[in-house]
């Protein structure tokens, strides 16, 4: 695996953080990256680029971040990072939230950008049993106050398998920073990671969907997708195994066959190999001919 945690915030920063990140329910968070999606995840803007238009979704830029006006006084999150990490080379922070089953869809990052980032995850609310996140062939949980590199450009996902909320705290670093140097030298050190060993995938898990391939039209594309997505955080298979079965299922479909297997191939595309700036969206192709 290519993610670790790279150090440890003590617990009472962690608490009034925690405390900060509940005020922004639910008015602090955006509905930027939908397409990425399923159920109720959702990211909150705290720290951009000072010159920043407003503009929900994440730019590359080479300016210090700094507190957006609407959460200057979150003294909890806001001392956190002034804390703990390399202001200098900070260039965005955030929130993503999940809650009743939500996951972000696997997906690999910084394909829209030419350098991307250095990208560290601390949860700030989590539940170690039904918050998972996954990378490649790997299920892990990040627990409360870890402080996670994560290698975003490898395929990956995370959310809930149930009803907990999850909240994590999002820094992005400039691409040059190693992750040992977001952090202040002085932080604690991490306990090993904590894996989650999965259940092998019951066999008829996949055939059973596969039978239903007949029936699956565009209109319920979406959903099967959201479905078949959060398999591989309950059962050992790879993160990226979703948009094959999607494949295969689309070449059995019904009324939309056609469309359905030019999407399966554009989904490959959108969230693993060319990204969401050189890839339509869903909706845009579905509605063209509306
Ligand atoms: C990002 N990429 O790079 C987003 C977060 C998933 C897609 C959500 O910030
Ligand atoms: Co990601």
């Amino acid at each position: 695996m290519y993610a670790y945690p790279i150090g440890l915030i003590p617990p009472s920063a962690i608490d009034i953080a925690a405390a900060d990140a509940l005020s922004l329910e639910p008015r602090g968070y955006t509905s930027a990256y939908v397409e990425y999606s399923a159920g109720g995840w959702a990211t909150a803007p705290l720290w951009d680029n000072p010159d920043a238009q407003s503009d929900e979704a994440v730019y590359e830029h080479d300016e210090p971040a700094r507190p957006i006006p609407s959460i200057r006084m979150l003294n909890g999150i806001n001392g956190l990072i002034s804390s703990y990490f390399d202001l200098s080379r900070l260039r965005c922070a955030r929130l993503f939230r999940a809650s009743h089953g939500a996951i972000i869809l696997p997906h690999r990052d910084y394909l829209e950008h030419k350098n991307g980032f250095t990208r560290i995850h601390i949860p700030l609310i989590t539940d170690v049993v039904q918050a998972r996140n996954s990378e490649d062939d790997c299920c892990f949980h990040m627990r409360r106050g870890e402080v996670w590199y994560l290698d975003a450009r490898r395929v990956h996902s995370g959310g809930v398998v149930g009803p907990a909320l999850r909240v994590h705290l999002v820094l992005d670093f400039s691409h040059t920073t190693q992750p040992a140097e977001a952090v202040v030298p002085s932080l604690e050190a991490a306990q090993d990671p904590l894996m989650i060993d999965r259940p092998e995938l019951p066999p008829n898990l996949v055939p059973s969907y596969q039978a239903l391939a007949p029936f699956i039209n565009a209109a319920a594309w979406q959903e099967l997708f959201h479905i078949l997505a959060r398999v591989h955080l309950r059962y050992n298979v790879g993160a990226g195994e979703v948009y094959d079965w999607l494949e295969k299922i689309a070449a059995d479909s019904g009324d939309d066959r056609a469309f359905l297997i030019r999407d399966a191939d554009r989904m490959k595309r959108y969230y693993i190999s060319e990204g969401p700036a050189a890839t339509a969206t869903f909706d845009s192709i579905w509605t063209a001919n509306r």
